[in-house]
């Protein structure tokens, strides 16, 4: 990849691929840590779909994964259930979407782009990948996804970005295309 790298709350270093847990929690009847062997027994899922930033920078790959929607069907939110929240390594960075978006197909838990393992820089061993929404929905190092009855602003939200982070059309670089300007909208995006 030959995006920007952004880690608002410093890089995490060298990340234990092997030894990765992702607690998920909260209103559900069967909360469960998955282990990153529980991922690889998973069905793996690839979203040909665009990481799109706010400060407008757009990239396309081929993001492989596990289904937000298959970790949800496996721990059984409650119907009082209405947002997913999701927690980078550290626990300073965190963001929430509708658990609607979350169900959609193309979001996932990612652990790889174009079929190479994603490097920590990018949010590996394992990231949220929305791309129906700003990236900055997307957290990286993913290590608790926590299912809630409200709605909380996140790390980038409450700084200021948009709590729906609803993508707006307008020029984005596209990395894919040497950074070059184009007009983008949700559908360039899905
Ligand atoms: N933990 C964490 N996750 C994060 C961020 C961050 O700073 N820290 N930045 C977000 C923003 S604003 C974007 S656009 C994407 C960028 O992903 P990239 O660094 O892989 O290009 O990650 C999102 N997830
Ligand atoms: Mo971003």
């Amino acid at each position: 990849m030959d995006t920007p790298i952004f880690w608002a709350e410093g890089h995490p270093g060298t990340l234990d691929r092997e030894g990765w847990t992702i607690d998920v929690t909260g209103l559900c009847e069967n909360p469960t840590v998955f282990t990153w062997d529980d991922l690889m027994k998973m069905k793996k899922t690839i979203a040909d779909a665009r990481l799109t930033s706010v400060t407008r920078f757009s990239v396309r790959g081929q993001w492989g994964g596990v289904k937000v929607s298959d970790i949800l069907q496996l721990v059984r939110p409650l119907s009082s259930a209405r947002f997913c929240r999701f927690w980078s390594v550290k626990k300073i960075y965190d963001t929430s979407i509708p658990i609607e978006t979350a169900l959609q197909e193309k979001t996932l838990l990612a652990y790889e782009f174009d079929g190479e393992p994603l490097e920590e820089d990018y949010g590996g061993p394992v990231r949220g990948f929305c791309p129906y929404l700003w990236g900055y929905k997307s957290a990286k190092s993913i290590v608790k996804i926590q299912l809630m009855d409200h709605y909380v602003s996140g790390y980038w939200e409450k700084r200021g970005y948009s709590d729906d982070a609803i993508i707006v059309p307008g020029m984005v670089r596209d990395i894919n295309d040497r950074g070059r300007l184009k007009r983008m909208s949700l559908e360039d995006c899905i």
